[in-house]
């Protein structure tokens, strides 16, 4: 993998970036729509790259593994052959999903035991285990194994998790450094920072995670709970740390203006189940402003969803069809929604894109975020 900066905001931290996989490039700032099982909910592959536009796609070891298994994956000839995606792919590592939805876990110095959430059986995820997994499933970009501490969470608690993340990514380097993919292209691995929102564990481990020099770098264990103006303060932190010439990625953030400071703070990728998850529930990012399409003040509304945004789904449909379609539980109203939505997402970081290389990045932001917010 390749990166190259190709701008940088004077104002603030923010740049612009492409880096290179061998299933092609992707710019940055870049948000990346949650494909958790294999597919971007409710939006199929096509759609993805033309209307949306998507770079690259997010999957999650903890679900493909569980179904539909990494025999059927293999068999396949890993996820892009499976389910028809020609761009990058990233898969989470499975040290989140398996705290926020197995039913029973234990963490141990070897590996995590849980229970699927699917059918109760019991499984083990060590680092070792999580690399082959995702050497099956062929992601672009693999994550390293991590603890995700909860907020708040007691500082002892935090540091020996985070040493114990430190001490499961060298295991997860060793076994990245001894495989290959089985697909006949590069993957690469990124590590994690953790430690909380405690500023001496989070310079600690960005330190330990800026020395493994690999092609990019992530920030976990942030929008947990915690206040935003932590969360910026932990980002500017860690960043400052980080080294400059590769991408950082901040994990599961997060709303428009969580991603606009975060750009700010120079974070080159994100991705977040607010635009497909909240499409599901009628509620819609606009360049206007949010709506809930449910609400009866749309029933007799003619006007497109969002004439600002372009694209497809948001000029050819109405607001007072996407709300019928809602209130009558059709599926058809879940895939508009999630096409609008992520549509605007990827429509905020091309934008933020733009307005760095314009050098206006910061006052521009501070224009776009509250009228984002706002709610129609
Ligand atoms: N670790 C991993 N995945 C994640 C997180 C993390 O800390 C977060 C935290 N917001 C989201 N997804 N592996």
């Amino acid at each position: 993998m390749t990166f190259s900066i190709t701008a940088r905001d004077t104002e603030s931290q923010a740049r612009t970036g492409v880096f290179t996989t061998d299933h092609g490039p992707v710019q940055t700032p870049i948000f990346m729509p949650v494909g958790t099982a294999g597919t971007v909910k409710a939006v199929h592959q096509r759609e993805l790259e033309t209307d949306v536009n998507a770079e690259i796609i997010l999957g999650n070891t903890y679900h493909l593994y569980l179904r539909p298994g990494l025999d059927v994956l293999q068999r396949a000839g890993g996820l892009h052959a499976f389910n028809g995606w020609r761009r990058p792919i990233l898969t989470d590592s499975g040290g989140y999903q398996v705290y926020s939805l197995s039913n029973t876990r234990k963490i141990k110095e070897e590996g995590v035991t849980f229970k699927s959430h699917i059918d109760g059986s019991k499984h083990t995820f060590t680092p070792e285990g999580v690399m082959d997994i995702q050497r099956v499933i062929g992601a672009d970009i693999m994550m390293a194994f991590d603890e995700c501490t909860p907020y708040p969470c007691d500082y002892t608690y935090a540091r020996q998790s985070m040493e114990m993340t430190h001490r499961w990514l060298d295991r997860c380097i060793a076994r990245f450094d001894a495989t290959e993919g089985a697909y006949g292209y590069r993957q690469t691995l990124f590590p994690i920072v953790q430690g909380s929102t405690y500023a001496d564990l989070r310079r600690q481990s960005a330190e330990t995670i800026a020395s493994k020099e690999r092609e990019g770098n992530a920030i976990g264990g942030l929008a947990v709970g915690e206040p935003a103006e932590e969360m910026y303060e932990t980002i500017e932190l860690v960043n400052g740390i980080l080294p400059a010439d590769k991408p950082r990625y901040l994990m599961g953030v997060g709303t428009p203006a969580n991603i606009l400071e975060a750009i700010g703070l120079g974070v080159d990728m994100f991705d977040c189940v607010m635009p497909t998850r909240n499409a599901r529930h009628g509620l819609l990012f606009t360049t206007a402003g949010i709506i809930n399409i449910k609400n009866e003040k749309w029933s007799r509304d003619f006007s497109p969803i969002d004439a600002g945004l372009g694209g497809y789904a948001s000029t050819f449909y109405t607001k007072a069809y996407l709300r019928h379609l809602f209130k009558a539980d059709e599926l058809l109203g879940g895939q508009i929604a999630s096409l609008q939505n992520l549509t605007f997402y990827l429509w905020l970081v091309r934008q933020a894109r733009i307005h760095i290389e314009a050098g206006d990045y910061v006052s521009w932001k501070n224009g776009i975020v509250g009228q984002l917010m706002q709610r129609l």
